[in-house]
């Protein structure tokens, strides 16, 4: 898997990062420990995509931290992002998959048992998984499944999976133990009156049961 370090994944929402801007809370969050920041802005055009985009991967640079651009694979292209992450309803995973070359990360949204046994491990590279939860930072989210159906459905994935939905620090053992290789949040860094501590009791949860 492209040397990615897939434990700790915040996905940025600017609507909640109002307050201290998409760049400040994902170096935050970084700092606090987290391994993957993916820019998830379903409101901005290509353009804009782009313009965050190059701010947040300047900023990450030298952090280790790796870059997800969301749905737009040509932005993630521009930005020189280290993956692009895209759903069942977004660009097809094989059509995305000769865009951005081998090296590239893909990952792909599974919600169901059927797509998750559908996803094909020589295209994508992992799987998000969900929603765990109901979650307002999601609108229009699938059936939440539980820590249940996260197993099930990552027993029937060929690929790593990112568990997302309503997760909180709280939820770290449960969501390893459910075969998760990633924890991935929105509101509980990004609605977070201070990021980089709310980073920080998740990693350490991870911490303390690897
Ligand atoms: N995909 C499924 S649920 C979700 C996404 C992007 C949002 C998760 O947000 P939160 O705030 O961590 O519940
Ligand atoms: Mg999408």
């Amino acid at each position: 898997m492209k040397n990615l370090d897939l434990s700790f994944y915040l996905v940025l929402d600017p609507d909640l990062c109002a307050s201290f801007g998409l760049v400040a809370t994902a170096l935050a969050a970084v700092a606090g420990g987290a391994t993957v920041v993916q820019l998830r802005d379903k409101r901005a055009a290509t353009d804009q995509i782009i313009e965050t985009g190059r701010a947040l991967k300047m900023a990450l640079s030298g952090t280790g931290a790796r870059l997800i651009v969301n749905d737009d694979v040509e932005a993630a292209l521009a930005v020189g992002a280290d993956g692009v992450h895209v759903g069942q309803d977004d660009m097809d995973v094989r059509l995305a998959r000769a865009r951005i070359g081998p090296d590239m990360v893909l990952g792909l949204s599974v919600e169901t048992q059927a797509l998750a046994e559908a996803v094909d491990p020589t295209i994508v590279d992992y799987a998000g998984i969900g929603p765990v939860f109901a979650t307002p930072t999601k609108a229009d989210h699938k059936q939440p499944i539980g820590f249940h159906g996260l197993a099930c459905l990552i027993t029937c994935c060929p690929v790593p999976s990112v568990a997302i939905g309503g997760l909180k620090a709280g939820h770290v053992r449960e969501v390893f133990a459910a075969g998760a290789k990633c924890i991935a949040v929105v509101s509980a860094i990004c609605g977070s009156a201070d990021p980089e501590a709310a980073s920080r009791r998740i990693s350490s949860n991870i911490r303390s049961i690897r």
